[in-house]
Formats: structure tokens, sequence, C-alpha cells
């Protein structure tokens, strides 16, 4: 029953937001004077948003009560010592630095631990994790196994690290060149597909085999452990709580963004194991985030931020979130539409090579198809594809990575199956003439990170 994507939500809705469609012509201008990128939409111009699963949460009526009781001190605060516990309660992690989101934990984390020209190595970096190790002189090296960029292969864990290049990686430039290990669960850049605990482990011995630390990018750590529940033999009878357990077990310390697991509209926190550690990051904690039982949070937000951990760790609401994101996945495949498969965590991802072959890359079919999602329906989607990569700092040239994709990423717990369906009819709409849909190109092209503030045109 649990596993039955077709069961109702498993909540009541208590509060609601209301939102609203505007007309085709309105969206067709909209778009225009937002230079065709939908980061530069206005979300009240937006029907269904699924730009991003991250601050996007519905929290719980639990986690409101919990709102009202922070305890706003500025230092040793209650709802400080209420995450501590649960947060070594779920994780094992005795020592937590709150922060106030997910990249100050690795701002924190990297200004400690990645001296100029180390390489930090990851199953696929997120882009602000990847930033930050660049902004620490590091280099940020992402070694995914190759079943990650074929977009119909069916393996369960396609966010595993390949561990045989890890290790001949580390072999080839000499342990003293790596700062460290990490692994993103779930692996966001390669469509939210998961890691098996297999894999974590593997990662373990070989960090240990040369002596290196291990971290964990945990932010979508509950919709992982789901995942090795469904589909890692031996896992099927334990709980998620055990097998969340079992994944920190192999990591010194992990980044943490509450804006995705941690049910929140804001928060992060950097857990440690190692005593030292702690209190380097400490030191650099109360330069850039506040005092270090605060970390640039209210005493709310860490309350409600203990609370959402334990519901993220409900089997339950991960039947109802990851069958969510499966059921999209369902109904879009149903009709035709070119998808990364098996739908991963927190969103769907098209891929839009497919889904338009006639548009060139350089022409940039996923970020024309981003636009065209906008205008059938008023769905606002993300490009993760040509755009985003950029250029090489070499040549100039374009990037063009592996596979050019849109996300759908879906929010937790503010969608209904009916939001799914309507999203799922529009893109087969536009499939149905995407003999139509034209490509774009730069009217303004940004230097650094173009996807967010770029302007374009329909070619
Ligand atoms: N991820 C996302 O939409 C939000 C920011 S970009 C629009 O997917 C991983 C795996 C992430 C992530 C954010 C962060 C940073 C770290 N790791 O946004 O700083 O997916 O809390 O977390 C976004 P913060």
């Amino acid at each position: 029953m649990e596993d039955d994507w077709s069961q109702a939500e498993p909540f009541r809705i208590k509060v609601v937001e209301p939102i609203r469609r505007i007309s085709r012509a309105e969206r067709e201008q909209k778009l225009r004077e937002a230079g065709y990128n939908t980061f530069l939409l206005r979300s009240e111009d937006v029907y269904i948003d699924l730009l991003t699963d991250s601050g996007t949460a519905a929290m719980s009526d639990w986690q409101w009560a919990g709102i009202m009781q922070g305890d706003e001190a500025y230092a040793g605060s209650r709802s400080f010592y209420h995450l501590q516990e649960a947060v070594a309660d779920l994780f094992g992690f005795s020592l937590v630095i709150p922060t106030h989101q997910g990249r100050a934990a690795e701002n924190i984390l990297f200004t400690v631990m990645v001296k100029p020209g180390q390489f930090v190595i990851n199953n696929m970096h997120f882009d602000t994790t990847k930033a930050h190790v660049q902004h620490k002189n590091g280099i940020a090296v992402d070694l995914p196994v190759p079943e990650a960029l074929v977009p119909t292969d069916q393996s369960p864990f396609k966010g595993n690290m390949d561990l045989d290049r890890l290790d001949e990686f580390i072999r080839t430039h000499g342990r003293d060149r790596i700062a460290m290990i990490m692994a993103t669960v779930t692996n966001n850049s390669a469509g939210g597909q998961p890691v098996s605990l297999a894999n974590l482990r593997g990662i373990r011995k070989i960090a240990d085999r040369y002596g290196l630390p291990f971290f964990i990018d945990a932010c979508r750590v509950a919709e992982n452990a789901y995942f090795i529940k469904k589909r890692e033999p031996g896992y099927q009878d334990k709980s998620i709580r055990q097998i969340i357990r079992e994944m920190m077990d192999t990591a010194d310390g992990i980044t943490m963004s509450g804006k995705k697991d941690a049910l929140m509209n804001i928060g992060g926190f950097l857990a440690l194991r190692d005593g030292e550690l702690y209190r380097q990051a400490t030191v650099w904690a109360v330069l850039f985030e506040g005092f270090p039982t605060y970390g640039g949070l209210a005493g709310r937000d860490l309350e409600a931020m203990a609370r959402g951990l334990y519901e993220a760790a409900d089997e339950g609401y991960l039947a109802y979130r990851v069958g969510q994101v499966a059921y999209l996945g369902q109904r879009l495949k149903e009709a035709g539409v070119p998808i990364i498969e098996p739908p991963g965590g927190h969103g769907v991802y098209i891929d839009a090579r497919r889904f338009l072959p006639h548009i060139p890359r350089d022409q940039f079919p996923a970020w024309a198809l981003t636009g065209e999602l906008y205008l059938e329906a008023g769905i606002r989607t993300v490009e993760v594809g040509t755009v985003l990569a950029g250029r090489d700092p070499a040549t100039g040239e374009n990037v063009y990575p592996e596979l050019d994709m849109v996300r759908l990423a879906i929010p937790r717990r503010v969608y209904t199956d009916r939001h799914m369906d309507v999203v799922a009819d529009a893109a087969a709409r536009v499939l149905a003439r995407r003999e139509e849909v034209r490509g774009v190109r730069f009217t303004y092209e940004p230097p650094l990170l173009r996807h967010f503030t770029a302007r374009f045109e329909p070619v």
C-alpha cells in the first residue's frame, strides 16, 4: 500500500495559497518581458511553479507550532539544542553548526579543508558546491558512474560514484592533492538519482585506504534512503531511520540544505564528528554566519528545522513524496515525453534533445522548452543543460554537456496529483506541436553563472 503511488496525500490541507493562471496572451507578454528566462518571471505570473524543490515546501502544523515556540536567544537557545538533539538522534553527529542555507555550510567546510590546488571529488557536484570549491582555489572533479549519462538506462542507483575511477584518480594525483571525497545524495545534477549504501561503503573503504576524509552532501538524504529501502537488496525490512543512520555512519560529516529534506523554507547546517574540525569550523561560522548556536537563523527556524528532519524521515510521507514524482514521470512517459529514467527523488527531468531534435545545441533546446511549457500552461521549469554549463574559459566556446535537460522539480507537500496531470497534459500538447518550437539566442549574456540573468529571443 505504501508503495502505491495512487494513494492519496498523507495530509489534510489546512491553509491554502490561491494561485491563478493568466491568459496565454499575458503569458506571452510576461515571457517576452522576462527575456525568455524563467528565473526572471514573477512567481505571481506562474500557475504551477516547478523551478525548484528548495525552500518551497509546505510546513506542517507541528512545524508552525515550533515557529511559535522558537527560543530567540542570541546564544545557547533551547531551539538550537533541539536541532542538535535531532541531528544526533537521526544522523548520529553530535557536533552541529547551523547555517542560513546549505551553501553556507559548504563555505565553512571548504574554507577549513580545501587548500589551493587541491581536488574535491564528488559523484557530481551541485553548482554551489562546485563554485565554493573553486572559490577556495580548489578543483572540483565529478566521477559519476557511466550509466548516469544514459537517459534510458534503468539501473537502480544511477547517482553512484565510479569507484574504480575514484581509486585511479587518487593514485594518479596522490592523496595529498585530494582535500576530501564527497557524495551528493540524491545526485541532483544527474537527475535526482539515488546513491546505494554499497557505494557509500565503497567510498568509505577507499577513503580509509588513503586516509582521506569523506563527507556527504545530505540535502535529499531521506529521499535517497527511501530508494535504498525499495531497491537495494537487504534493506526492505529496515526502517528509513535505520537506513539514514547507516548512510551517515559512512561519513565524517555532512553539509545539509534544510530547504530540501528538512522541509524548511530557509536553513541548513554542517554536522561533524571531530572536535578539532568543529573548533576550526566555528571560527569561520562566527565570521560568515553568526554565533555557532544560531548560524544566521532565528530560533524559530532552528525549531522548525529540527521537526522537519523527523517528518521527512517518515516512510508514509516518503512513499507519497517519491510516489508523486514517479506518478508525474509515468504520466509523461505514457504521453511519449522523453524523460531521464527512472524518475529521481525530487523531480522529473525531460531529455530536451530527444524532445526537440530539430533544434541545434547552440540554439539551446532545453532552454527553449522551458519557455514553451510556460506559454502552454503557465508552468515554470528550469534548464539543466548548455546554458547552465556556460563557456570554456580557455576557448570561450559553449560547453556542451552530455545531457540537455529540463528539470520539473516538485515542491514538497505543495501540489496535488491533479496539478501533476496538468503538467503532463501540457507537456504532451507541446510535444504534439514540437515542430513549431524554435530555439533561442542570447540578447544579453552575463560573463558568469549566465543562466540566472541571461536574456534571450526566439531564433
Ligand atoms: N539546490 C536546487 O534547486 C537550489 C538552489 S539553485 C536554484 O536544486 C545540492 C545537491 C543542492 C543545493 C541546492 C545545495 C545548496 C547543495 N547541494 O540552496 O544553499 O541541490 O540551501 O543548498 C537547489 P542551498
